[in-house]
């Protein structure tokens, strides 16, 4: 079992992973793969059952990566994990790699090609559904975005979600309120989000997306309620971690020049210094 702490490590790393690989492509979606970040370190490397060696194990936890374009967070926690060879991570978005800029299932360990917002979900409900007809007891995690909402086949799948009581079945919004043209209330509107999904027919969790003894208290209740899919509504901030990208559209999909670079692999390397201070301190107090 990983600690609280060895996951805030490992979240950090992976900002500092998803970054470099970002600037050496010349492109990414840096905002919201920083706002990400931490929901898919708890998923990974705590909640989720699954096997880098064996990655079509059919018992696995299904994880369904809706919002397909803040990739980069994937793809460098999948090379950490042993899906693929970290050195890859290198000719992410380079003519003929399999790490291209949304997720695709030539990669071990991903389950569906996705990138076209709104189909995620749907997918998921499929495969929670296909989990209840054979009797598994895997569960699928489906992480969208807050400006996806907007789709409106985002709203059927959730219905069926409801319909077909799939309480083996975990909806996450990555609530950084940003989406790619600005605020989500700007462009179209959403709150009351929480009531809109409970109108649908899901038990809704709302918790802070970067607190991970928030986020695996949540993740470790579903299903809360026998026969009601689960919506965990993760508020986040666009661009965490990086001081001059938190909460900044233009972050969205910028990329980080050689100074900035340089910066934010600085300020990430404070935290973890912090970090590691922190245990020493408890170390010594113990
Ligand atoms: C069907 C569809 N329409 C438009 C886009 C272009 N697009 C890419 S990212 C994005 C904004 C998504 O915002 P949000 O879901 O809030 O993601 P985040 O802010 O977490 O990056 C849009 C509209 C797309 N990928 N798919």
């Amino acid at each position: 079992m990983a600690t609280v702490r060895e996951l805030k490590r490992k979240s950090l790393q992976i900002r500092k992973d998803l970054l470099t690989i970002i600037h050496a492509a010349k492109g990414g979606h840096t905002g919201g793969s920083l706002s990400n970040a931490d929901i898919l370190t708890a998923l990974y490397y705590e909640v989720m059952n699954h096997d880098a060696t064996n990655p079509k194990w059919p018992e696995r936890d299904r994880f369904v990566a809706s919002k397909g374009h803040c990739v980069e967070s994937l793809w460098c926690i999948l090379a950490d994990l042993g899906y693929f060879p970290k050195e890859e991570l290198s000719t992410y978005s380079q003519f003929g790699t399999r790490l291209i800029g949304h997720p695709n299932n030539k990669v071990p360990g991903v389950e569906m090609n996705t990138g076209a917002l709104g189909h995620g979900l749907a997918v998921s409900v499929g495969m929670a559904l296909a989990a209840k007809k054979d009797g598994k007891s895997y569960r699928v995690f489906c992480l969208m975005g807050d400006g996806e909402q907007a789709e409106g086949s985002v709203w059927e799948a959730a219905m069926a979600g409801a319909h077909y009581k799939l309480d083996n079945l975990v909806g996450i919004i990555d609530r950084n309120r940003l989406q790619i043209s600005g605020s989500t209330e700007d462009v179209m509107a959403l709150e009351p989000l929480d009531r809109k999904w409970e109108a649908f027919g899901w038990h809704v969790v709302s918790v802070d997306g970067h607190d991970y003894d928030a986020l695996l208290k949540a993740f470790a209740g579903v299903p809360e309620i026998a026969g009601k899919p689960t919506l965990l509504l993760a508020n986040t901030v666009k661009g965490k971690g990086v001081s001059f990208a938190e909460n900044k559209p233009e972050w969205h999909h910028h990329v980080p020049s050689d100074e900035q670079l340089k910066q934010a692999h600085e300020e990430l390397d404070a935290a973890l210094a912090a970090l590691a201070d922190e245990e020493e301190r408890s170390e010594t107090h113990a």
